[in-house]
Formats: C-alpha cells, sequence, structure tokens
C-alpha cells in the first residue's frame, strides 16, 4: 500500500482530526492546513487548524483563516494529527508535545530533509507544494472540494511555485491547479490577497533598499543591504523584506543573490538565492546556514560591514569556474 493511501486510510478512519504546519507560516503551510481542515469537516468530522505563531497579514483573507488556532491541541484529543509542509517535529513549534497515546501522526511533506517522524510518513521532494499533495489525498480518498478548499489550496500551490515560475510547475501541479479553480478558486482575490496588499512603507523601505544594489565586476553576483537606520526611517521591521532578494536575482546575468539585512550592530542575517545547479545552502553552510539549493541563509554575529565583506569573499570563490 503506498503512503498516500495509508494517509488517506487513517484519515478516513478518524473521527477527529487536528491539522498543523509549520512555525512563521506561509502561504503553502497555511493554505494546505485550512484546505485540510475544511475538507475533512465539511464530510462530519472534528477539525481545527493549528499553527505556533500569528498569520502575516496576506493570509488572513483565506477561507477559514480566523480559526486557526495558536494553542497546543491537547484541550481535545484528537484520533489524528496531520502535519503538512513540516520538515521536522521542531518547526512544528511545540504543537504536538502532549499529544495522546495511541492518537495517529500523518506526516505529509515536500522537503527532501524530512526527519520521518510520523506514524505514517508520506514525503515526496518532487511534489510542488504541500497543497498539491493535500490537494492528491482528497481526490483519492473522494472527498469533495468546495469552493474554500479549494480557494485555501491553490493559494498554497500559488505561492510555492513562485505563481508557476519555479521548476517544480510539473505537469501534476498546474493539473491540480487547473482542477481547483474549476472547484471555484476564487483566483483574482488570491492574487489581490497575496500580492496587492502592501502598506505603502514596505515599498518606501523598498525603494532605499535597491538603492543600495550592487553587481560585482563580471555580473554573475549582486547584493543589497538592509540597514537599521533604513528600517527606522520606514517604521517596519525585517519580516516585510522577505521578498526583496527577488529583485536582486532578476538582474539579468546573476547567478548569486544576496540580501544583507542589519538585525543589530553585531548581528546580521543574510540570505542567497541562485539560479539552477548553484547550490546556495552550502554556500551558507559556510556561515553556520542552510536551506534549499536556491534558497538558503544564515546569520552572522559581525557588523554589516565585516559581514559583507567576509560573505562576498566566499560568493566569489564559490563562483570560481574551477570549484
Ligand atoms: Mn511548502
Amino acid at each position: 500500500m503506498s503512503e498516500l493511501d495509508k494517509v488517506v486510510d487513517a484519515l478516513r478512519a478518524a473521527p477527529s482530526v487536528a491539522v498543523l504546519a509549520h512555525v512563521f507560516p506561509e502561504a503553502d503551510a497555511i493554505g494546505a492546513t485550512l484546505g485540510a481542515s475544511l475538507a475533512l469537516r465539511e464530510v462530519g468530522k472534528v477539525t481545527a487548524a493549528y499553527n505556533a505563531d500569528p498569520l502575516p497579514p496576506e493570509l488572513c483573507s483565506l477561507p477559514g483563516a480566523t480559526e486557526v488556532v495558536r494553542e497546543v491541541p491537547i484541550a481535545r484529543p484528537y484520533a489524528c494529527y496531520l502535519v503538512l509542509d513540516t520538515s521536522n517535529l521542531e518547526r512544528t513549534g511545540g504543537l504536538l508535545s502532549g499529544r495522546p497515546a495511541g492518537a495517529v501522526v500523518l506526516n505529509v511533506d515536500h522537503h527532501a530533509g524530512n526527519s520521518r517522524f510520523g506514524d505514517v510518513n508520506w514525503v515526496e521532494s518532487e511534489a510542488s507544494s504541500a497543497g498539491e499533495m493535500v490537494y492528491r489525498i482528497l481526490r483519492r480518498g473522494g472527498f469533495p472540494i468546495s469552493k474554500a478548499v479549494a480557494t485555501n489550496l491553490y493559494a498554497a500551490i500559488l505561492t510555492d511555485t513562485g505563481s508557476f515560475q519555479y521548476g517544480n510547475t510539473t505537469p501534476e501541479a498546474l493539473r491540480a491547479a487547473a482542477d481547483l479553480v474549476e472547484s471555484g478558486a476564487a483566483v483574482e482575490e488570491i492574487a489581490a490577497w497575496l500580492y496587492g496588499n502592501r502598506d505603502p512603507r514596505e515599498w518606501y523601505l523598498l525603494g532605499e533598499v535597491l538603492a543600495t544594489l550592487r553587481v560585482s565586476a563580471d555580473g554573475r553576483l549582486a547584493w543589497i543591504e538592509v540597514t537599521s537606520a533604513a528600517q527606522a526611517r520606514a517604521g517596519l521591521g525585517l519580516e516585510v523584506t522577505e521578498d526583496f532578494i527577488n529583485y536582486v536575482r532578476a538582474v539579468r546575468g546573476v547567478q548569486i543573490a544576496v540580501a544583507f539585512k542589519e538585525v543589530s550592530a553585531t548581528q546580521v542575517k543574510v540570505s542567497f538565492r541562485s539560479r539552477g545547479d548553484l547550490d546556495v545552502a552550502r554556500l551558507a553552510g559556510q556561515f553556520g546556514g542552510g536551506g534549499h539549493r536556491n534558497a538558503a541563509g544564515c546569520t552572522l554575529q559581525a557588523s554589516l560591514t565585516d559581514a559583507r565583506a567576509r560573505v562576498l569573499a566566499a560568493a566569489s570563490t564559490y563562483l570560481q569556474p574551477d570549484l
């Protein structure tokens, strides 16, 4: 029996299911969580959606978003815990501590490094998103997909494929998305919630940050800086700067994009993006960080000037053709 079928069987058998995902949730984590919990509720199960962290504003309009609970789900003993998009138990933010004995933990994830912490582990690194995996669970199990469910799952697939731009935009992901649109996914509203929902101060900060863009002499390395002073002028923190680095990666010919984010006078967060086979997780690893091949990060205990010098030197070396 496939792992997918084991997940479907366990969900069919369970009268109650708690659905949860990783801390610092984005649209895949929350869309998959809400899609699953709403679909299972619609077939009569007791369900609830959990996350250890508050939702970012762009996710608060997803159907069911106001129901996401932040406490540890021990008040009610669930028969089943469905954990989505979460590569290890620590990433649940402690939500599974105190789960009742005998409860089944289903681990459904698309991260290659998943620690296989569940009683059933359906880990498929080729899947575009946890949202696509939930879609496949619902279709395989014959669970109906309502407009609210379709909207959540479409939002999950849309964001984890970078709006159908990344290499994980597979035929399966597109077929799932097409089927979800047919099931009523609110395509235009989702785009407006996710991508048309910016505080103007974020764009003031972006403007200031883009003015720091520098490109190496050979054009393959480019970087930006988010200083503490710029954050203070905008009245915003680093949490709104997550996608600024995409503007750096979009520069013609750039193979490694870097964003330096000043946390304090002695601490700098560094984000990396790359194209193709260039593995920036290894580059981040040189500074104690990690991530995926094309998206990674690390934190240096250093001034912005020192961090920039060290990281750019390492990135330049990494780009040498003989390494
Ligand atoms: Mn995901």
